[in-house]
């Protein structure tokens, strides 16, 4: 079949199946003990979510479904001429664990082709937005607003049986996802003044479309990095602030509209999705202190005052990875074949070879590595989107696939509302009083 939810609907009975045999044979199994410090610790390394999509492991990085990124760039189809993989293959295979055909990906490329228009009303709301608020808070506020025609809200007033939920959940993921390009164009257009939004072109694929609405669509480069760029964001298990956010907000039935504002609000934050946005601070006011090629103890020199001024160095460490990032070394290798020459990626080289030692004899980050975001903003800059107040945005057009494949399935398969336990320090003392 050339429909994803022709498929999905395949699967979901053999999946369901899968789950019940899987909770049947390690159900009641432990999986270590919890410690107090995990309740004061952020959590770190308490298995606690089912995600499907994806899993990282401390040292190798992300798999998609099983896969690594180079072999998502190998096995996934892509544009005539293009190769990079189509974003619309990953989405095939982070719901349904298979590589797509490519006449599968084009099926769904006409169909986010068909689903793009926003409705009236939130174009307005868009339109209304002062240029000064934050290109994520706009974002944010246009998801929310799509709950206004939202499949699964009608869907649950009108009283569809718990079985059926995933159905609707599909149609408005899938309106979603097809949406996010016109948002993010309407908003860089117009924060930044560059001119009308084109329309979408229902022959060509989602990159193309989304490069096209920002204004950098007769760039055959640019276009081959939304790709890349939109592949390896999309989904990073299930624990990180956004994808989590999402599932939590989901699993209350708010639609995925409602559910993936809510994880954009945590994309947001400096310490997750707008790290990309601080990297590319960071490395201007460094140019603008000591210029666009420093010596290495200039720039040492520089890293060093960032840490002592109490600021973390955007771009490096994770709260799971152990080893430099995959993501970081896809887009390493993009610049490597696009833009060698390029001063700023060259200085983001140069980092690379300084910052880890830096923070290792620093003493306190448990990984010293780059993670997704220290690359991102350097390419997209090289390409002239030097608008770092937007790059969020991208990073949370991509981050929405990963999401969204997640809601559709916990919708399948009946996932319960979340609600773990909490404590207060004062509970804990009592627990352990005489233990
Ligand atoms: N620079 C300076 N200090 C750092 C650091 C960095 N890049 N990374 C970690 N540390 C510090 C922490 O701030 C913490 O200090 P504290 O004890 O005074 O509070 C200490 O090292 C231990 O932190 P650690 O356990 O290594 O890291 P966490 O799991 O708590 O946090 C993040 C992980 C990613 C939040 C942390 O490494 C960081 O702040 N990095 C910079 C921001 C960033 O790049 N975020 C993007 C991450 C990601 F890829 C994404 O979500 O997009």
């Amino acid at each position: 079949t050339l429909s994803l939810k022709e498929r999905l609907a395949e699967l979901i009975p053999k999946e369901i199946e899968n789950v019940k045999a899987t909770r049947a044979a390690h159900g009641k199994k432990s999986f270590g003990p919890v410690v107090v410090d995990q309740l004061y610790g952020g959590m770190r390394g308490l298995p606690a979510l089912i995600w499907d999509g994806s899993v990282l492991d401390a040292d190798e990085g992300i798999r998609f479904r099983g896969k690594t990124i180079p072999e998502c760039q190998e096995l996934l189809p892509k544009a005539p001429g293009g190769s990079e993989p189509l974003p619309e293959g990953l989405f095939w295979l982070l719901v349904t664990g298979e590589i797509p055909t490519q006449a599968q990906v084009d099926a769904l490329s006409k169909e986010w082709a068909a689903r793009a228009a926003l409705p009236e009303f939130v174009e307005e709301i868009l339109d209304r937005c002062p240029p000064t608020l934050h290109p994520m808070s706009q974002f944010s506020l246009a998801v929310t607003a799509l709950n206004h025609n939202s499949a699964f809200a009608k869907a649950y007033q009108d009283g569809i049986p718990k079985k059926d939920y995933w159905g609707p959940t599909f149609e408005d993921s899938m309106d979603l996802i097809a949406k996010l390009p016109n948002i993010a164009g309407r908003i860089y257009r117009n924060v930044f003044g560059t001119g009308k939004l084109p329309a979408i072109d229902a022959t060509k694929d989602y990159s193309y479309n989304l490069a096209t609405l920002l204004g950098f669509g007769e760039n055959p480069a640019f276009v081959e990095l939304m790709r890349l760029y939109i592949t390896i964001h999309s989904d990073h298990e299930g624990g990180n602030v956004s994808a989590h956010t999402g599932k939590l907000v989901g699993s209350a039935l708010s639609d995925p509209f409602l559910a993936y504002s809510a994880a954009l609000n945590g994309l947001a934050g400096p310490l997750h999705g707008l790290a990309n946005q601080e990297v590319l601070l960071w490395l201007k006011k460094m140019q603008s202190k000591i210029g666009e090629e420093p010596t290495d103890q200039e720039v040492k020199d520089y890293i060093w005052a960032t840490l002592k001024g109490g600021q973390v160095v955007p771009g490096y460490g994770h709260a799971v990875l152990r080893k430099t990032d995959p993501r970081y070394t896809a887009q390493r290798e993009f610049a490597l074949k696009h833009l060698p020459e390029d001063k700023m990626f060259k200085l983001v080289g140069q980092i690379y070879n300084l910052v880890p030692d830096i923070l290792l004899e620093a003493g306190k980050a448990k990984n010293p590595w780059p993670n997704v975001d220290a690359h991102s903003g350097v390419l997209l800059t090289h390409y002239g989107m030097d608008q770092m107040q937007f790059y969020t945005v991208l990073f949370g057009v991509s981050r929405a696939f990963g999401v969204a494949a997640q809601l559709i399935w916990d919708r399948a398969l009946g996932a319960p509302l979340e609600r773990p336990k909490s404590y207060s320090t004062a509970a804990i003392q009592k627990i352990f009083e005489n233990k």
